[in-house]
């Protein structure tokens, strides 16, 4: 298992769930200095991720890139890919293509979390999920031919009413056949949604493709009251071989999240 942290360059998610917020070179050489192996970008969009830029920042600074995050999309355009406004709904699937791509120029996947969007009165659940579905199916192919998986991010109720729970959302991915997309286990949400967090990842098995490190609290691991022991234990059951990725809040600061975060790592994985 690799040990990553999260970089938002969006200005909107400033008081978000992201440890480093001072662009991709600073957040780069922090990330290093920290002992990270890798880092998770939440980009503007696809221009902020372009391999151009982004490949001598992560060579000069020895880390890899766990993942591109979608969620700009809905946080600055209001986009996500069961909206009731077709157009939007359109633009929703454009705008993460974009970071398909750019992700996939850089050999990594794209998360798609916040951009799932929840139901509406125009579009009941069960209408939802079928353009979940599709777009899915469409959006995995799509990261399918980078040679990459695509992540589904469930999400907690205040989120979402798509899906809360690893088992649900597996069953979904199961039921359409969408092979190419994988979950990702958000600790924060789990915390909240799973009766068990270690049981939950286990049934998930192989369809984990990246976990977000978070305490239940959505501080770094450590400053909350999640016990990090099981987990960790139930993804070496299941030779979970992914990032680690601290998607979680830069408190105290951003330097002792980091901190916090890396030293949790080193404990549990090293014992
Ligand atoms: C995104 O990874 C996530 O966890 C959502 O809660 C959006 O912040
Ligand atoms: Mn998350």
């Amino acid at each position: 298992m690799k040990s990553a942290v999260t970089i938002s360059l969006v200005p909107e998610a400033n008081r978000g769930p992201f440890v480093l917020h001072d662009g991709l070179e600073a957040g780069c050489r922090a990330a290093a200095e920290h002992g990270f192996d890798g880092v998770e970008i939440f980009p503007a969009g696809a221009g902020d991720v372009a391999a151009a830029s982004v490949r001598p920042l992560l060579e000069a600074h020895g880390l890899g890139l766990a993942a591109i995050g979608t969620g700009a999309g809905f946080v600055k355009h209001g986009l996500h890919l069961v909206h009731p406004d077709a157009a939007s709904r359109t633009r929703a699937r454009e705008f993460i293509a974009g970071i398909i791509d750019a992700a996939g120029d850089l050999g990594a996947p794209a998360i798609i979390g916040s951009m799932q969007g929840r139901s509406a009165a125009e579009v009941p659940r069960e209408t939802a999920l079928a353009m979940l579905a599709d777009a899915l199916g469409e959006l995995g192919r799509r990261s399918a031919a980078h040679g990459q998986p695509l992540f589904y991010e469930p999400l907690n109720r205040y989120e979402t009413d798509l899906f809360n729970r690893q088992a649900e959302a597996a069953s979904f991915l199961e039921a359409h056949g969408l092979d190419a997309v994988r979950l990702l286990c958000d600790l924060f949400h789990m915390n909240i949604e799973e009766d068990d967090l270690a049981g939950a990842l286990v049934k998930a098995g192989p369809r984990v493709g990246h976990v977000h490190w978070a305490d239940s609290n959505r501080r770094a691991m450590g400053f909350g009251h999640t016990d990090p022991e099981p987990i960790v234990a139930a993804l070496r059951a299941i030779r979970y071989q992914g990032w680690l990725s601290a998607e979680v809040f830069p408190w105290p600061s951003a330097s002792e999240a980091a901190a916090r975060t890396i030293a949790s790592l080193r404990r549990h994985l090293t014992a």
